[in-house]
């Protein structure tokens, strides 16, 4: 049943073929949303089918229900609710962008939801409107989020000013990618002028996270003593801010120390953006304690990359380099679910494996199966 040559995380139903079914533009105002196909990620239950327009406006106006709606159609990979989102997002466009966003990245257990919480409900009693989204990858293996949990977030999803959407499940990490990014640009249309993003620290998705944001925090604890050097350097060269959990009780001391330690390593390595110092800091997500002086920092971060020019000029190369990743994911989709390449490819990889073909040889003739009309 499985396609053994196919990367392990391509999932067989991975997005496929998005990309014939979009911006074709928008026709009319009525978008016939209430035809039969059902939309599969909804809950059970009757739906009131919405115009065009009416989504619209209802994202312009934070109604919930619609905003969550036209995320639902964003997640989806058929390419039927691909298209209605890609004409709802075409009209949103002009609302999009007046947000800052920030990642936060940590392993599991840093409490990066304690802290999303903590953070997100601090910036709804100043006044902020607060959307809260998560980038697992491992979701579309455990079939659900274990990120963005509202369990950790009791409060604030209560909050009317905060909206929180956990990851969508399932799909390949260019698909989530994809997804995220939009769901953010709806966030923003209907107003949420910060977006927080959770992600796990582990393989590629604080890359892609990093890849989406303006502010990329990482969240660590004390404690392990290997932690300083064991620590991928990678993703610390990705953080504009390290933030030191957990500094209560008997392990603030040691916080203390620790963010000492990485206020003193962090001038070793490649600054994540150009113009800015990162910096370490504690907090207690728990106890929300830190949390102004951390935003403080998070303003300040906006305020000199804005001023340095830094911060429009890496939010135009975010969507450049969103271009050609999505490309470059669609090409490989389409590869390696061309039929003639399905069919040749597994005795194409054995005669490789087994020394009959050489390797350069073996992706020509490939190739030349998938340039084959289909
Ligand atoms: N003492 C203390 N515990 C915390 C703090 N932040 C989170 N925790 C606890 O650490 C555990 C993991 O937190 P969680 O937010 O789910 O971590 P995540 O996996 O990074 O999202 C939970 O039991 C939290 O209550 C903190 O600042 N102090
Ligand atoms: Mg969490």
């Amino acid at each position: 049943m499985e396609n053994k040559n196919r990367p392990e995380w391509v999932p067989e139903n991975a997005d496929k073929g998005f990309a014939t079914n979009i911006m074709r533009g928008v026709e009319g105002g009525h978008d016939g949303m209430e035809s039969s196909q059902p939309i599969t990620n909804f809950r059970a239950g009757a739906r009131k089918g919405y115009s065009l327009d009416e989504i619209v406006d209802g994202i312009l106006k934070n109604d919930r229900v619609i905003l969550a709606r036209a995320i639902t159609l964003v997640e989806s990979n058929a390419p039927k609710h691909i298209e209605k989102a890609q004409q709802i997002l075409n009209r949103i466009l002009p609302y999009t962008g007046n947000s800052l966003r920030i990642g936060i990245t940590g392993v599991p257990g840093a409490g990066k939801s304690t802290f999303i919480e903590a953070l997100g409900s601090f910036l709804c009693n100043k006044g902020h409107r607060v959307a809260v989204l998560a980038v697992d990858p491992s979701s579309s293996i455990t079939g659900g989020s274990i990120l963005g949990d509202k369990t950790r977030m009791e409060k604030l999803s209560r909050d009317k000013r905060a909206f929180i959407r956990p990851s969508p499940s399932g799909g390949t990490l260019g698909g989530v990618n994809r997804k995220t990014r939009e769901t953010m640009l709806l966030c923003e249309a209907a107003g949420y002028d910060v977006i927080l993003i959770e992600t796990i620290g582990v393989g590629q998705s604080e890359v892609v996270v990093r890849s989406m944001v303006d502010l990329f925090a990482l969240l660590v604890l004390t404690g392990a003593g290997d932690e300083l050097q064991g620590m991928k350097k990678g993703v610390m060269e990705l953080a504009d801010l390290i933030i030191v959990n957990k500094a209560d009780g008997d392990n603030e001391q040691k916080a203390m120390v620790a963010k000492d330690e990485y206020n003193r390593i962090v001038h070793y390595l490649r600054p994540a953006t150009e113009g800015w110092q990162t910096k370490a800091l504690t907090c207690s997500a728990y106890y929300e304690k830190g949390i102004d002086r951390i935003w403080e920092e998070m303003q300040n971060f906006e305020k000199n990359t804005k001023a340095s020019g830094v911060f429009q000029k890496r939010r135009a190369s975010q969507i450049k380099d969103w271009i050609y990743s999505m490309i470059k994911d669609e090409l490989e989709q389409k590869f390696f679910n061309h039929p003639q390449v399905k069919k040749v490819l597994p005795e194409i990889e054995k005669e490789v494996v087994e020394g009959r073909q050489p390797v350069t040889q073996a992706v020509q003739y490939l190739f030349e199966q998938y340039e084959k009309r289909e």
